[in-house]
């Protein structure tokens, strides 16, 4: 067993390790590794010395194998140094550090491959995550599925300008709500952004907000030699210096180095006595050396801030340090996207005893024995369980969902129907769905399931007006075996929670099946969350609604029109709109799949685009085939013959237009399709995929299935396509075989009206869609039209 002191100087020289091993790396990338596109990897190697320290102390002391950690963007080369080190980083990947398959510059659980806990990159958004893993961690726990293993902390690296974020925010509010436990969160108070030196005072406002929410705060300012100088004659004097100092002058001194700093502790509080003496026993260099120990960059100050939290309450650690510590653009406000010259560098190699090409060993330039830093590395508790990402067996989902049916139904009445019956059984699929809404739980149909199976939290609390037996339609107790977690109005929220949720199988060894439900609209306000919780692979169902325009007649600021392209474009996401519920049910059931499936490339999220609008259901029987083509995007709802004229493919809540519009054109023109598109997205992606693999294996007649479904089409055939959502979302049907199209959809915002009123005011009512397969084709004019109401 080590003492403390040869523990604390072991890991000290582990730091400088990593400090030295990440600005290699950036180093690397830039001037030694060929490249041709002169590309600069700015903004790390300042934002990583910051860190160097507090990561060491974290990874190679404090973290146990069950914390999980979100690393801010730019200290990415400082994690990749710490896994190098413990061995679960390859020297090739760092080396190629940017480059294709390296080590990626931004913490990447899905494309980095050493054991990245959460991708960070968009600033904010790792730090809320950490905070909805450890409610997600709550929610599992209270479910009674840890068993025995312990609670982990979920800590966030947090760049102070990073804070600015609103997302943070939002966050914050949120998990005071729920009673947020072990989560950390540790700013690198380095009082510099990308641009410039932040606010004065910054911390006092970190630090009164954050105990507002519960949380406790923990200044880390002072390292051990200032705390030293602070107990010499003179000490006092200069801890007030040091405390007054403006953010800016002390950046600029820090950068200028120890004889600015004397030149002005002497102007400022040089006394002839005590304080002078202080100052003059010191040379520049250790000057600078005192004066440059801040709290974040003094691993005995870090690790005793570390060890003394004896709670679970959420703690915020503000660490003092300087951006671009150790390097010789220190605190320089332009430093962001600061590179070392090659000298510089030689000179820094040199100083540290690394001989020429010895920089990636791993224990070069130290003075330890190899061994003990081995054991020691070896012995860190966050590395005794080697890589620590967690698997859980796929939850079993029937052969079909079930629902009750009526005549008459919209979609999203259809998924609160499915839902339901899900809720009333007793399935191992509906013990693992948890739901979560933004506040629009009653209003997008989550009501009766909620009724079921209740709101969670940690602490039982009872529906008053239940209680009080007055009379309410919802059911609104909460429970710790709640499954539906209400969050306030913050659509952010919504999806980080679902990037936690949705990530349970890899980091509690549990698997969740979490649906979100939101208006379509405002899954804009949250997309930047969505992006990153499918960048993840977290795995999750949105349902929206209601969409597009056919909530006509309430409001125009609700309509979404840009959504459908957002489904299709979005990686990571299965997007369906279906116009009818049996379809819903279909997909419904093959999305629970899909979010199970495992292996590369396989399985995903998935987004129901659902309306409101109510529309009579076909009276059909759900054959084997016809499931296969609305989950795989499309089907024939009227097959056309060998002569087709006019095909009109539509998706979603238009169904009853185009149905009406084939109708007429049908009456003098015998040969015309049908086409329902159930998933633009699928047909899509089928159709590129289809493409990249007959160009990889030359030969091989693989045909996606909308190529299928248009193959016997003439050539002379048009193609209308209708959707309530932007046109171009169908207007590449017509490439697919070389068919004409005219694309129908809504382009304008926020016109208010009837449905009617609008459909046709954004031509795409039966008529429109009748002048448009007109316009496409050849032969007598159709003689009927839709009359005016
Ligand atoms: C959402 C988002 N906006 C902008 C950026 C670009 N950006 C990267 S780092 C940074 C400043 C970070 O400052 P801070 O959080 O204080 O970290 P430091 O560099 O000081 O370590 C900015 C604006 C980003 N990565 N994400
Ligand atoms: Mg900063």
């Amino acid at each position: 067993m080590a003492t403390e002191s040869a523990r604390l100087e072991l890991l000290s020289a582990l730091a400088r390790k990593v400090l030295w091993l990440s600005s290699w790396t950036i180093h690397h990338a830039n001037h030694i590794r060929p490249n041709v596109d002169g590309l600069k990897v700015g903004g790390h190697q300042a934002s990583s010395a910051s860190l160097a320290t507090i990561m060491s102390a974290l990874y190679f002391s404090v973290l146990r194998p069950q914390d999980r950690v979100a690393v801010k963007p730019h200290a990415s080369p400082v994690f990749h140094a710490i896994q190098y080190l413990f061995g679960h980083q390859t020297r090739e990947k760092l080396e190629n550090f940017r480059g294709f398959k390296g080590a990626q510059s931004y913490p990447s659980r899905t494309k980095d491959t050493d054991d990245v806990d959460f991708s960070t990159g968009s600033v904010g958004l790792g730090v809320a995550q950490t905070l909805f893993a450890s409610l997600v961690q709550d929610y599992v726990k209270a479910h009674g599925w840890m068993k025995d293993r312990p609670e982990g902390r979920m800590i966030a690296l947090v760049g102070d300008a990073e804070m600015d974020e609103g997302n943070i925010f939002e966050a914050l509010l949120e998990g005071w709500k729920h009673g947020l436990r072990n989560t950390w969160w540790v700013v690198d108070y380095n009082r510099q952004s990308l641009d410039a030196v932040v606010r004065e005072g910054l911390w006092e406002k970190f630090e009164s907000m954050f105990r507002n929410f519960g949380w406790d705060v923990v200044i880390v300012k002072y390292g051990r030699l200032m705390r030293a100088a602070f107990a010499e004659p003179g000490g006092e004097a200069l801890k007030s210096w040091i405390d007054a100092c403006p953010n800016a002058m002390y950046a600029a001194l820090c950068f200028q180095g120890g004889a600015a700093f004397r030149k002005h502790l002497r102007d400022e509080i040089g006394d002839q006595g005590v304080v002078s003496q202080l100052i003059d026993k010191r040379s520049d260099d250790e000057l600078l050396e005192l004066m440059s120990n801040l709290g974040g960059h003094d691993m005995a100050s870090m690790c005793e801030a570390f060890e003394a939290v004896d709670h679970d309450r959420p703690v915020c650690f503000i660490a003092y340090t300087i951006k671009g510590v150790g390097l010789p653009f220190q605190g320089h406000k332009d430093n962001h996207a600061g590179l070392m010259t090659v000298t510089q560098m030689e000179k820094w190699r040199t100083a540290q005893n690394i001989r020429p090409g010895q920089e990636w060993e791993r224990f070069e330039g130290l003075s330890q024995e190899p061994a003990a830093l081995e054991t020691f590395l070896s012995d860190a508790p966050f590395n005794r369980d080697g890589r620590r990402r967690l698997t859980a067996p796929a939850i079993e989902v029937p052969e079909r969902l079930s629902f009750k049916p009526s005549p008459q139904m919209s979609t999203q009445q259809g998924f609160g129907l499915v839902l339901n019956e899900l809720a009333r059984g007793d399935s191992e699929l509906a013990a693992r769905i948890v739901t979560a809404s933004p506040d629009v739980t009653v209003s997008t149909n989550l009501g009766a399931w909620v009724n079921r199976r209740g709101l969670f939290a940690r602490a039982e609390k009872a529906d008053l007006f239940r209680s009080e037996k007055i009379p309410s339609t919802f059911n609104w107790d909460f429970s710790p075996k709640g499954q539906h977690i209400e969050l306030g109005i913050a659509e952010m929220n919504l999806f980080i929670l679902m990037s936690a949720l949705g990530l349970s199988h890899a980091i509690n060894g549990e698997r969740l099946l979490p649906i979100a439900t939101l208006y379509d609209p405002f899954i804009q306000r949250g997309l930047d969350a969505l992006n990153y919780a499918c960048y993840q692979d977290a795995r999750f169902m949105v349902a929206a609604t209601p969409s597009g325009i056919t909530l006509a007649p309430e409001g125009g600021a609700h309509q979404s029109i840009a959504t459908p392209l957002i489904g299709m474009a979005q990686d990571g996401l299965a997007a369906f709109e279906p116009a009818f519920v049996d379809e819903l049910a279909v997909i419904m059931g093959w999305g629970f799949q899909h979010m199970q499936r495992e292996g590369a490339g396989e399985g995903g999220s998935v987004y129901l685009r659902l309306s409101t609008r109510t529309l009579e259901q076909p009276q059909r029987m759900m054959t084997p085939d016809l499931q296969k083509g609305i989950t795989d995007g499309a089907y024939w709802l009227r097959k056309p013959g060998e002569n087709c004229e006019a095909v009109i493919a539509y998706t979603g809540a238009v169904a009853p237009e185009a149905i009406e519009a084939i109708g007429l054109i049908g009456e003098n023109r015998r040969d015309v399709g049908l086409l329902a598109i159930t998933s633009a997205d699928r047909l899509h992606s089928g159709w590129t995929a289809a493409r990249r693999m007959r160009r990889d294996h030359r030969g091989l007649p693989h045909l996606s299935h909308i190529e299928r479904l248009l193959a016997p089409l003439p050539r002379d055939c048009g193609i209308v396509t209708v959707i309530d959502g932007h046109p171009a979302t169908l207007g590449w049907l017509g490439s697919v075989r070389g068919h004409r199209v005219e694309a129908l959809g809504v382009e304008q915002f926020g016109q208010t009206g009837t449905i009617d009123d609008l459909y046709r005011h954004h031509g795409m009512d039966a008529n429109a869609i009748i002048d448009a397969a007109e316009s496409l084709t050849a032969g007598a004019p159709v003689r009927h039209r839709k009359m005016a109401v």
